[in-house]
């Protein structure tokens, strides 16, 4: 054998899995099923990351696995192609997003395809073309048709950086996820998914998949389920005087009805719709409408920040009725309260809430303890405990007294998500045009079915103004019109991006399907996806859209499960050597490329996976991978040798354990998603091949078949130089000897009289007669034991021998 030349090796092994499209996944196999997906990438114009491939190397060798165990594996890949970096680069450069984003395809591709991983590409989606746009406006419309989308005024989170509204997902700590600037609020009409719809089962299905549990946390506190009740409180006038309509009432949302008692103020979020309605009777209204008007500026983060100094206003002229005990107590309007959550509403129970104490101490509000527990420290006090000052519910613990006091007062017990709904459009260019049209009065209406793809115009200024780009197309103008009648005009927003993710891997099981989202029998075949493999920063924004439009699609009738991702597993971030985070600022980014080019495709997917566990985060060392391209050559000069010294007559029998054992370790490590000490166990055997040299062409092939999903180019080249005329991917994963993976001898501690004085090395089925023979020749314990009597001997079998003596 020659040199391990792996710039051919991997380019021909590559054209030939290509030619051959060994990796096409067949609909309708006999075969059982396994779909293995990755997060696809969105392609930025930096091109592949060495993030990228360290995902897309553990499905790969899971896919490649699967297939050898029989499996019938979908493995695709695909762009989520539209978002706004492309867009801001037309700006700056004058490039149309639609031929960046190609450019950038082809770049990614390129890189993917040089790592040799084994997708499907006849399923290749993108998701800025019209042939899968069409769907995603297909799925707008089936949404709206069910109710399940919707336009609205909103106060609605405004980017000036992106000049474009954000989902909630989008905004982290009150900035903008993508450039980072301070999010403001806006009042606009905007597009709504109907995911609260949902919040119940997004919240409780969690629970029956296979998901790391942190993303789990993550997105049950997203959605934030809190359980308590709804209780309506009186309105009445100052001294006495009733308000107009007797039934006004005003609900308000309790996780602890127990506190009743202790409620010494009502607060309206200013939005109420109660203040407005009783404007008439409220004597400082000009005061009110002040405080209303300066809290139309603040975010709801900023309103709710506990470090924030509490405000407010009181409402002179009505006062509020505690129905358990009648007594009148003042109403306010401060801004800690949301408009958005529970009822806008809120009873104040300063001794047992931290908001509520220090609002208190503002205003000067009285505080009484209800809970045994905060009165001996003078502090709030939120924990539970027995009730006091609480009539007839006094000595009674607050998870009884709870329940007990909402059905005293008649009111509800609920359960309330802290969940809103997807803000869905954009006030930008590159995304999947909103299919609505409006008539000349304003009014909304479904594009119609023939008139999908409804095509993103070409002739728009890019340069954001605030308002959607579309609105500046003299062709998208003309098109409305032409197909509706004069007057009548496009929806001008488009579609967030998050939405053409939340719904690829339905496609992926029929991608070219001209008719319908994708054929029922090849959905019912492939889906759900089995093993899902990405980042965790998608916690609950695409993972939390996908699973609201698998339990939207399913409810419209398109598929009969669930949960869209049985399995997810996340990869670690891969930092720089210098422990940073890679960035280009910092100009410690490692490009695939050259890693490549340098040691080849084999290395950089083994040393990704060597790094460490997949989930962890783990700094790039230049060191480690070239003491795993060393793993490598040490294989090919192993085979090398046997040219010359001729292939070995006989297997030593150390080594046909250690072949066995690695046939195992590296099995259940791949089903444990181990990768690294898989490679280890790997690079333990190569060693101990070189130094004994004396094992069969069998057991060499076999450790091939395992190689070959972590190395597939270098196993193929070396099992066809060997003289095989079939691919290792198509041969069937090896079988091993559970005898042979026993460790045939094991350690015993040799204790006397309770303390360990030596061990010996037995063989793992020997008896008690014979581990004490061969304890006592051990020397130390020899020498202890010459001369005294043993009067009892105590064996716990495979752990200790112990002489009582
Ligand atoms: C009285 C009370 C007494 C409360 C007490 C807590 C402790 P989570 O768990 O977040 O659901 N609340 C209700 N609606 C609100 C709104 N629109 N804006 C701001 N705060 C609101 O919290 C529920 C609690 O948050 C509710 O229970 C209410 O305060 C407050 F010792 O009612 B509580």
């Amino acid at each position: 054998m020659n040199k391990y030349n792996f710039i051919d090796i991997e380019k021909k092994w590559q054209q030939r899995w290509r030619d051959r499209k060994v990796f096409a996944a067949e609909d309708f196999s006999i075969k059982s099923k396994k779909y293995i997906l990755d997060m696809f990438p969105y392609p930025s114009g930096a091109g592949l990351h060495v993030g990228h491939p360290e995902g897309y190397t553990a499905t790969d060798i899971i896919a490649r696995y699967l297939r050898m165990k029989g499996f019938n594996v979908l493995h695709p890949m695909g762009w989520d192609a539209f978002g706004l970096p492309a867009e801001n680069y037309a700006i700056k450069k004058n490039i149309p997003p639609w031929k960046s984003t190609s450019e950038n395809i082809a770049t990614f591709k390129r890189q993917i395809q040089s790592l040799g991983f084994s997708y499907d590409w006849d399923r290749e989606i993108n998701t800025s073309t019209p042939d899968y746009y069409k769907w995603t406006q297909r799925i707008f419309l089936e949404l709206f048709s069910h109710g399940l989308a919707y336009k609205k005024k909103a106060k609605v989170n405004w980017c000036n950086g992106c000049q474009t509204v954000l989902a909630n997902e989008q905004v982290i700590g009150g900035k903008c996820d993508r450039c980072d600037s301070v999010v403001t609020q806006r009042d606009l009409e905007q597009w709504f998914f109907k995911i609260t719809d949902y919040a119940e089962e997004l919240f409780n299905a969690l629970d029956n998949i296979d998901w790391p549990e942190s993303i789990k946390l993550v997105q049950k506190n997203w959605i934030g389920k809190s359980e308590g009740a709804q209780i309506s409180f009186g309105v009445t006038g100052d001294n006495g005087v009733a308000v107009l309509d007797k039934n006004f009432k005003i609900d308000v949302f309790t996780t602890r009805p127990d506190t009743l008692f202790g409620v010494t103020y009502i607060v309206l979020a200013p939005e109420h719709t109660l203040v407005k309605k009783l404007k008439d009777r409220i004597k400082n209204w000009q005061e009110i409408e002040a405080y209303i008007h300066e809290t139309r500026t603040k975010t709801d983060i900023q309103r709710t920040d506990l470090n924030k100094e509490k405000s407010g206003i009181k409402i002179v002229g009505i006062k509020a009725i505690n129905p358990i005990n009648k007594e009148e107590i003042p109403i306010f309007i401060a801004d800690y309260v949301l408009e958005n959550y529970g009822t806008a509403a809120i009873m104040g129970v300063p001794a047992h809430d931290v908001r509520d104490w220090e609002f208190s101490q503002k205003y000067d509000l009285p505080i009484r303890f209800v809970i045994d527990g905060g009165i001996k420290t003078g502090q709030v006090y939120t924990g539970t405990g027995e009730l006091m000052n609480s009539g007839e519910f006094n000595g009674i613990d607050s998870s009884v007294a709870k329940l007990k006091i909402v059905e005293k007062i008649g009111g509800k017990i609920k359960t309330q998500y802290r969940l809103r709904d997807w803000l869905i459009s954009r006030q930008r260019y590159w995304g999947a045009p909103i299919p609505i049209v409006y008539d000349p009065e304003g009014n909304l209406h479904p594009v119609k079915e023939e008139h999908l793809p409804l095509l993103l115009p070409e002739d728009v200024d890019f340069n954001p103004k605030g308002t959607s780009p579309l609105g500046s197309s003299e062709e998208y103008k003309l098109r409305a019109e032409k197909l509706y009648g004069k007057g009548w005009h496009f929806e001008i927003d488009t579609m967030d991006t998050f939405v053409c993710s939340s719904w690829y891997f339905l496609r992926f099981c029929d991608s070219k399907n001209e008719r319908e989202f994708f054929d029922q029998k090849k959905a019912s075949y492939w889906l759900p996806v089995d093993i899902y493999i990405g980042g965790a920063e998608h916690a609950v924004l695409h993972l939390l859209y996908s699973r609201f439009l698998t339990k939207a699609f399913r409810d419209m009738g398109h598929l009969k499960f669930d949960e869209p991702f049985l399995k997810l597993r996340n990869q670690g971030m891969i930092l720089a050597e210098d422990g940073r985070k890679m960035s280009k600022s910092l100009g410690n980014v490692i490009n695939p490329d050259e890693i490549v080019s340098k040691y080849g495709a084999d290395t950089m997917r083994l040393y990704e996976m060597f790094m460490g566990p997949l989930e962890a985060t783990k700094p790039w060392s230049t060191k480690n991978i070239l003491g795993v391209h060393r793993f490598l050559e040490k294989i090919w000069a192993v085979v090398s040798d046997w040219e010359k010294i001729g292939k070995p007559s006989e297997t030593s029998d150390e080594l046909l354990r250690q072949f066995h054992k690695t046939f195992k370790r590296v099995t259940e490590d791949i089903e444990n998603f181990k990768f690294n000490t898989a490679i280890s166990t790997m690079m333990i055997l190569v060693n101990l091949m070189v130094k004994k040299k004396q094992f069969s062409e069998n057991l060499l092939h076999d450790f091939l078949l395992v190689l070959s999903p972590f190395a597939p180019h270098l196993a193929e080249e070396i099992s066809e130089q060997l003289g095989s005329d079939e691919m290792l991917c198509l041969q069937e994963w090896p079988k091993w000897d559970e005898t042979l993976t026993r460790e045939d001898k094991i350690k015993i501690g040799i204790q006397i009289n309770g303390i360990i004085k030596g061990n010996v090395f037995v063989s793992i089925d020997a008896e008690e007669k014979d581990v004490s023979e061969l304890a006592r020749q051990e020397q130390g314990v020899k020498n202890i034991l010459s001369g005294k009597g043993i009067k009892r001997i105590i064996y716990v079998r495979g752990k200790i021998i112990n002489f009582v003596v």
